[in-house]
């Protein structure tokens, strides 16, 4: 049986998906209601496909609970953020998660953690825990690191088609834990040790932070000098060397606006260039604010109230406001006296700013500047309806000639 502690975004479609592969699965979070919801056959949030995984796992009989279970395997999904201070890691859930399974769990049992940590963690934190307890690892207890990779967005199909990675410290557990992700993963499982897998998923989310700065830069390069950026990137990306990703109104979600903060926070003196890109996916909030102001300007618009922001979710068709842009947008706002702005996400049903809106037409009336952050079908299917506004286009979806750019 498996025991995955942490039923987020990333631990509920890792059980329900090693359920559905008919393995025996036990989840576990501390979120009493969480567990009663997911009991009761409720989801927490949408995904394409995720309904039908649910209820193939509610089939196999998945069961959620809030106490930790007796059991050779364990999969550890909880959230690691960073202290804003320093930029390191801040291990607390991991390490809390760590000391319950090792309060219940059987001689030999498998620990597998697939939260992202920086590199270095398991040596420095996870391994001196077990060993204060006098267990040997490799013996009483694995230890393996397996990073989750997949994309909200399209979880259930990168689950199953994504390349895998296992770091472990020998290769007979590396084959087992390998054979156990095969039961759903069609990919390739590459077995590594346990620094190189920490390290790759860090590499891999500060890799795409670096390219979205990159093309954030230029979207600023190109506005003071009124080239068009995505025409460039367009021409450029035509070489068969060149993969320009798009500018935005920053980088939001729990990933990529998180871990390349580890990597500055245990190396602070080398990552010049990794530290910049985080400034400058930072900065792109100010610079859509920047943004309103001209296009307030240019059309002699003075009344704040009839701004509104279309999105809140950190990217397209999620209902995820971790780390979100729109929400850095409406802060700086506040901050600058920018009041009275109304916003609306069509996946956001509870109010969680002041001035949302839950229905569209509502959140349309009296608007004469409209703010797309956020890209999600809705708005790709509605555009016609925004023909009396003025639009701030941040994602590229309209056409030219009806919306100004970032
Ligand atoms: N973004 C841009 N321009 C782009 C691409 C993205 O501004 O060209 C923005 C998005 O709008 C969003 C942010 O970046 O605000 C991040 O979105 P994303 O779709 O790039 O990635 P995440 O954060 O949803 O998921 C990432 C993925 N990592 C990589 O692609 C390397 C995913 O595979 C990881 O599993 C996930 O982080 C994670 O959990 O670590």
């Amino acid at each position: 049986m498996i025991n995955v502690i942490g039923l987020g975004y990333i631990g509920l479609p890792t059980a329900l998906m090693f359920a559905k592969s008919g393995v025996p699965v036990v989840g576990t979070d501390l979120n009493e209601e969480l567990v009663g919801s997911l009991s009761k056959g409720e989801l927490a949030f949408e995904e394409e496909g995720l309904e039908e995984l649910f209820q193939n796992a509610k089939d196999n009989g998945i069961e959620f609970t809030t106490d930790y279970q007796e059991s050779d395997t364990y999969i550890i999904s909880v959230p690691t953020p960073y202290i804003p201070s320093t930029k390191k890691l801040d291990p607390k859930y991991v390490m809390k998660a760590v000391e319950k399974v090792l309060d219940v769990c059987h001689k030999g049992s498998t620990l597998i953690i697939e939260s992202t940590i920086s590199p270095g963690t398991i040596d420095k934190n996870i391994r001196p825990e077990i060993e204060k307890r006098g267990s040997i690892i490799g013996e009483d207890v694995h230890l393996v690191h397996a990073p989750e990779r997949i994309i909200p967005g399209n979880m259930v199909y990168e689950l199953e088609y994504n390349s895998r990675t296992i770091g472990v410290d020998n290769a007979d557990i590396g084959k087992q834990v390998k054979d156990l992700y095969a039961n759903f993963c069609n990919s390739e499982i590459i077995v590594t040790d346990i620094r190189s897998a920490e390290m790759s998923k860090v590499v891999e989310n500060t890799y795409r932070d670096i390219n979205i700065a990159f093309a954030n830069e230029l979207a600023k390069i190109c506005r003071e000098d009124n080239m068009d950026i995505y025409e460039i990137i367009r021409i450029a990306n035509k070489h068969p060397r060149v993969n320009v990703l798009q500018p935005g109104p920053g980088v939001g979600g729990h990933c990529i606006s998180v871990d390349p903060w580890f990597l500055v926070g245990d190396y602070p003196e080398t990552t010049k260039l990794i530290s910049a890109a985080r400034y400058v996916n930072n900065s792109m909030p100010e610079h859509v604010l920047t943004r309103i102001r001209d296009i307030m300007k240019e059309n002699k618009m003075f009344d704040t109230s009839k701004i509104g922001i279309y999105g809140l979710a950190y990217k397209e068709d999620v209902n995820d406001t971790r780390e979100s842009p729109a929400l850095q947008l409406l802060e700086k706002m506040d901050e600058q006296l920018v009041l009275g702005v109304k916003s609306f996400d069509p996946f956001i049903n509870e109010k969680i700013v002041e001035n949302q809106v839950t229905d569209f037409n509502e959140f349309l009336d009296g608007i004469e500047i409209l703010i797309i952050s956020t890209a999600h079908s809705h708005i790709k299917e509605n555009l016609e309806m925004l023909s009396d506004k003025l639009i701030l286009d941040t994602k590229n979806i309209c056409p030219s000639e009806r919306a100004y750019k970032l």
